[in-house]
């Protein structure tokens, strides 16, 4: 049977984004990144503007207090062909990336949050990852089994997505954590949303091989608030396209402190991760994670410092890895989940590869199978 995406194709003409993906996705010869647009550096690209924020919104204490430069220092980005998308290089303070690196790797994993390894594992036995891990990774053994930690995938956080039904559900929420709730809020009013609640996160693990499938992000019930997406540890290339899979996608690096809103119309665009770079031998790890916190924490601020013993293990993790936190609103002001609730998706259909971190597949029980495959540990060693 013809899978909705092939059929689509077939009716409308090539998918442009699927041939781009397996471009970059590409080992054996590596890919030519000369296209693949660079933020961090002084861009030229017919398709990049510089776009000022009003600095306004977020008085420089409340911005300090989230670990987050002045919002008039911050290099933002825009993109003439994806109204609504803004891309920000690196906002964070000096030593404040390290905090949330340390969140993704020992606080957030924790229940009663939910992970990929919960999937096959007993909740005795995915209870204390990081503890289970740090012993293992701060040893300097050529090869050893894969702590739990380097088997984690996904997280969910607040309302906890469901890989299968592709919806949110308000019977399976958990709190939101607090300091990724403020730094949300703070970006988002940052670039023109106040009032952000951040009520559904997805943490996302990337290993040097993993890549993430290609897809839309539908499924929140209210798409009027922006998507908001930190980066830390190596380097991803992230595509962005249009709203179709025959609209070829933009190529741009995401490196570690970068943050990217998807707002207005390039809310639901499709994108996808298809390759993390090989750290150049001589910085295996990238510079601004190495900066200490240069002042004392403001009064009130969400960060904490990181002990040396805790940034060992999550340096040595991130030599290898990169960390990617979305943050979503599911629900406009408001509004509730449906008493009745259609396990809908639609083209969010390439999404639930995700949690396989590999590329799309429009075969259902394929994608079934990786899945079932790859959000478990034992898949993955
Ligand atoms: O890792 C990334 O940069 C993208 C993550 C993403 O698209 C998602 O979680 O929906
Ligand atoms: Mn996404």
């Amino acid at each position: 049977m013809l899978g909705k995406m092939a059929a689509s194709v077939l009716e409308h003409g090539e998918d442009q984004f699927r041939n781009i993906f397996r471009l970059y996705r590409r080992r054996n010869p590596p890919p030519d990144l000369s296209q693949v647009i660079d933020f961090s550096r002084n861009v030229q690209h017919e398709q990049v503007f510089a776009t000022e924020l009003d600095s306004s919104r977020v008085h420089d204490e409340a911005a300090s207090r989230a670990g987050l430069r002045p919002v008039k220092d911050w290099r933002a980005f825009s993109l003439q062909t994806h109204p609504g998308f803004l891309f920000i290089s690196n906002p964070f303070l000096p030593g404040s990336q390290q905090h949330w690196v340390k969140q993704c790797l020992k606080a957030y994993p924790q229940k009663p949050n939910v992970c990929n390894l919960d999937m096959h594992m007993s909740p005795a036995e995915t209870e204390n990852i990081w503890e289970r891990s740090v012993d293992s990774i701060r040893k300097k053994e050529k090869s050893r089994p894969k702590t739990l930690l380097e088997k984690l995938r996904w997280v969910t956080l607040g309302y906890h997505y469901n890989w299968d039904t592709k919806t949110y559900s308000a019977d399976h929420f958990t709190p939101f954590p607090q300091d990724l709730h403020s730094l949300s809020e703070t970006v988002a009013a940052a670039c023109g949303f106040p009032g952000f609640k951040s009520e559904a996160g997805i943490l996302n693990y990337y290993r040097s091989d993993s890549s993430l499938g290609i897809h839309v992000d539908e499924s929140e019930l209210n798409h009027t608030f922006p998507l908001l997406s930190y980066s830390f540890g190596q380097t991803a290339v992230f595509l962005l396209g249009g709203t179709k899979r025959q609209d070829p996608p933009t190529a741009m690096f995401m490196r570690s402190g970068d943050i990217m809103v998807m707002s207005g119309s390039s809310r639901l665009l499709y994108h996808a991760v298809p390759c993390i770079i090989p750290a150049p031998a001589a910085q295996p790890l990238p510079p601004c994670l190495d900066q200490r916190q240069e002042k004392q924490p403001v009064s009130g601020g969400i960060i904490q410092g990181v002990s040396e013993e805790d940034w060992e293990v999550c340096s040595r993790y991130l030599l290898t890895s990169r960390v990617n936190m979305t943050v979503r609103q599911v629900l406009g002001a408001g509004q509730t989940f449906p008493t009745t609730q259609s396990a809908a998706g639609e083209s969010r259909e390439v999404s639930e590869s995700r949690s396989g971190y590999d590329e799309e597949s429009e075969d259902a029980a394929q994608n079934a199978k990786k899945r079932k495959n790859e959000s478990g540990y034992e898949a993955d060693s």
